[in-house]
């Protein structure tokens, strides 16, 4: 998504030009709810025949994650479901988005279901059910069975068949239930982190491979649409979860470098997911690394399925302009560097620093570019309702003791999280079909390659006792589900 510059945010909204509104009310229907992931949260990595996914071979690799952290335990939310569903409960959540261990249901990514790991996720859908809490279910946040990286993971077209054999498997399982399947999320980290810088398992690092998982990513998003829409028996809402890069340009070079960087981010999904085509820039500023011959007569007609929500992940915006070839190059595209390139194709693009605020990611915090996301979406896809599926912030947080117990006082989450609901709700106000909002995330968990040393949750975990302690973010969130008005 695109603006060259960066708004006037007094001349483009209404109220408070830093978003720290309070008292705007949501409309009625509007869904708030929470995030996690498998891998992040669940622990329980060599439990019921779960077989081995990218992730435990990534996270084992001495120097891929930091400080050698796995996903073994994580925030032990497998152990701990029935806890943590009354968590989701005393904080009034509507929705519990999380996401399906693909290598939990199916060790080796192919073959019989692993009735114990369905279980879980009965359980987990009954739970939430019982409670009236709505299943949203994201059927892929990254972890590929490890078998199936063995036979060349997203480079594989298999891959994609084999993920909508896996799809109607749960979908079997629980398409009585679920509210809202979520095929994949955020496809671009697991094409260009996993093929292309290195930074995410499986930790290749090759333009080429990236491209090509790029495509058999959306190949297995409209394949699995498909498998699902035959075994399911309620009437689900079918979605993905995008990134899509809220860009800026700089200075003369700014356009150009921006047009890159969105076409990479952001058409190369949005156009065959929603138009049935691949932007045709992307073909030429590859050239040189893919034909993009993996694209066979038929597949867009199999990616663009009709999408009744498309997810929107937000945390920050990204400046770029053309390198000069002389200073030292700036890389600070907000992902972690370990050498290689998630963007195939732009070898000229730099990414520039941002002005603060930031998080402890070291992302700048700009709530208008959510609102500027939002907007830009709904005005080239005016029939398109979309759902925030992730936004929040990781903050340095630290447990106290109080008379009433310990407390966690994050007002710079609380503060992040009022900015962007208030920018949200902007959008609304600017005819925007927003559907809901799940903040990122219900728990502290693994944050991929910072492992444990980045807290995102609005629910702290004590790693060496596992307890949860609700920040003061979960307490504030809590009155803001309960009213629909945005608290002070
Ligand atoms: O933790 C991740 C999540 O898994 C995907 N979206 C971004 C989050 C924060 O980095």
């Amino acid at each position: 998504m695109t603006d060259q510059q960066p708004p006037t945010q007094q001349s483009r909204t209404q109220g408070n030009p830093d978003y720290r509104d309070a008292g705007l009310r949501f409309p009625d229907g509007f869904v708030f709810g929470s995030a996690t992931a498998s891998y992040q949260v669940e622990g329980a990595a060599n439990e019921d025949g779960r077989g081995p996914s990218i992730w435990d071979t990534f996270s084992h690799t001495p120097g891929k994650v930091w400080n050698g952290d796995t996903g073994d335990v994580a925030a032990d939310h497998y152990h701990r479901l029935e806890e943590d569903l009354d968590l989701m409960t005393s904080l009034g959540l509507q929705s519990y988005r999380f996401s399906i261990s693909w290598s939990r249901i199916q060790p080796t990514g192919r073959g019989e279901a692993n009735q114990a790991g369905l279980a879980f996720y009965t359980h987990l859908v009954d739970g939430l059910l019982a409670r009236g809490i709505r299943p949203i279910a994201t059927l892929y946040h990254w972890d590929l069975p490890q078998a199936l990286e063995d036979q060349g993971g997203w480079t594989n077209r298999e891959t994609a068949y084999a993920f909508a054999d896996y799809a109607r498997i749960v979908g079997e399982e629980l398409g009585d239930r679920v509210a809202t399947w979520t095929t994949l999320n955020e496809p671009w980290c697991s094409a260009y982190l996993g093929y292309g810088s290195g930074a995410h398992a499986p930790g290749r690092t090759d333009g080429e491979a990236a491209l090509t998982a790029v495509h058999h990513l959306n190949l297995a998003h409209g394949l699995a649409v498909l498998a699902l829409k035959e075994v399911v028996t309620n009437d689900p809402d079918f979605s993905i979860t995008l990134n899509l890069h809220v860009l800026r340009g700089e200075g003369e070079t700014g356009p150009e470098a921006v047009r890159q960087i969105d076409a990479l981010a952001n058409r190369v999904f949005l156009s065959p997911l929603l138009k049935g085509e691949y932007p045709a820039d992307v073909f030429e500023d590859t050239k040189d690394i893919t034909d993009w011959s993996f694209v066979r007569p038929g597949d867009l007609d199999i990616i663009r399925q009709p999408l009744d929500v498309l997810g929107v992940n937000y945390y920050s915006t990204t400046l770029v302009r053309l390198w000069d070839g002389v200073s030292p190059r700036q890389n600070s595209d907000g992902h972690k560097d370990v050498g290689g390139s998630p963007w195939p194709g732009a070898d000229r693009v730099e990414f520039l620093a941002q002005p603060g605020p930031y998080t402890e990611m070291g992302w700048n915090i700009e709530p208008a570019g959510l609102e500027e996301l939002l907007v830009s979406l709904h005005e080239e896809f005016p029939d398109q309702p979309l759902m925030i599926t992730e936004n929040g912030a990781a903050f340095a947080d630290e447990v106290v003791a109080t008379p009433d117990g310990p407390a966690v006082h994050d007002a710079e989450r609380v503060d992040y999280l009022r900015r962007h609901f208030t920018a949200a709700h902007r959008a609304i106000a600017r005819g925007v079909d927003l559907r809901g909002y799940q903040v990122w995330s219900l728990m502290d968990n693994f944050e991929w390659g910072y492992g444990y040393s980045k807290r995102f949750g609005i629910v702290h975990v004590d790693y060496d006792t596992l307890v949860r302690t609700p920040k003061d973010s979960a307490l504030w969130y809590a009155k803001l589900v309960g009213s629909g008005v945005i608290p002070k």
